[in-house]
């Protein structure tokens, strides 16, 4: 394979990850009762008047040109087109609303979870290996803690959610030719909430740049890059879930990440480990009871 066919190969897997979180997206709502949450007419006018208006003060402030209008509505029509709304919205919004989602939260800080979320991945044991193909490239990472409550209590039985990209920043489910729970996996923690998770350390990841959302990132002079990260849901019965994702000190883009999804509390501290080949891993999660 020459380097340029690779490369669209790898572009062409990109580009489906994106369209196909769109359709993955739609399934989960229909799922849950066919509306993506019911809003009352006078939240819809609020919110729907404040966000007509903040466009319409740039126009004025920005003074802005038909052809930048027109620009404008070729792009939007575009990225439905592309079907990455979800991916711009994710990559762009959601770290807003999960800040107002997690404001009373005492425990773990959450951040966004992204377009790549799929539920009933496999169950493993408290101490188990997440599913890979023989092979898998990358470093091993042996990531360990506790849930508890934050009052202290250890929640045996706690559920921990983990879903990551492979070493290229593919996601299973998304992009093709990926065995389906390939880097995704559901750990049920022992009886003192502990948890022992055999995985790869994640690579830095570009979002998908061949669809509307790259050409806005290539057009505004931006970059596409996330630090290298965890995806996590944590939950027990009675306590408030979790949505997070952890990172790893010295990625270059742990300052600068796209999504706006870094929070200091989320950085892990990997050492190499004494007993195996690769890193080892502590962290500890604490969760809030339910209001
Ligand atoms: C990702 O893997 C991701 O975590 C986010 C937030 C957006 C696009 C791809
Ligand atoms: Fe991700």
């Amino acid at each position: 394979m020459t380097d340029t066919s690779y490369q669209s190969e790898v572009g062409a897997k990109a580009a489906d990850s994106g369209a196909n979180a769109s359709a993955r997206f739609r399934e989960r709502m229909e799922q849950a009762g066919g509306r993506a949450g019911v809003v009352d007419t006078r939240r819809v006018d609020t919110l729907a008047s404040r966000v007509i208006k903040a466009v319409t003060d740039a126009v004025l402030d920005e003074k802005v040109s038909y052809a930048e209008y027109n620009a404008l509505k070729a792009w939007l029509i575009k990225v439905g087109e592309d079907g990455e709304w979800p991916l711009f919205l994710d990559v762009w919004i959601e770290h807003a609303v999960e800040e107002v989602a997690s404001e009373h939260r005492e425990g773990t800080k959450g951040t966004i979870e992204g377009p790549y979320y799929v539920q009933d991945a496999p169950e493993l044991p408290w101490n188990g290996t997440i599913p890979m193909r023989d092979g898998e490239p990358g470093t091993p990472l042996v990531f360990e803690g506790q849930v508890r409550a934050v009052d202290g209590t250890p929640l045996g039985g706690a559920k921990l959610e983990l879903w990551h990209a492979d070493d290229l920043g593919f996601y299973s489910q998304f992009a093709p030719g990926l065995p389906e729970w390939n880097l995704r996996g559901t750990w049920i923690a022992d009886d003192e909430g502990r948890f022992e998770i055999h995985t790869l350390r994640p690579a830095p990841y570009q979002i998908p740049t061949e669809g509307a959302c790259g050409q806005l990132i290539a057009a505004a002079g931006w970059h596409a890059w996330r630090p290298a990260h965890l995806h996590f849901k944590v939950s027990a019965p009675g306590y408030e879930l979790i949505t997070s994702q952890l990172y790893f000190p010295g990625d270059p883009h742990n300052g600068d990440d796209i999504a706006s999804a870094v929070k200091p509390e989320l950085m892990l501290d990997p050492k190499p480990n004494p007993d195996a080949e690769g890193e080892v891993t502590v962290y500890d999660f604490v969760l809030d009871p339910e209001q």
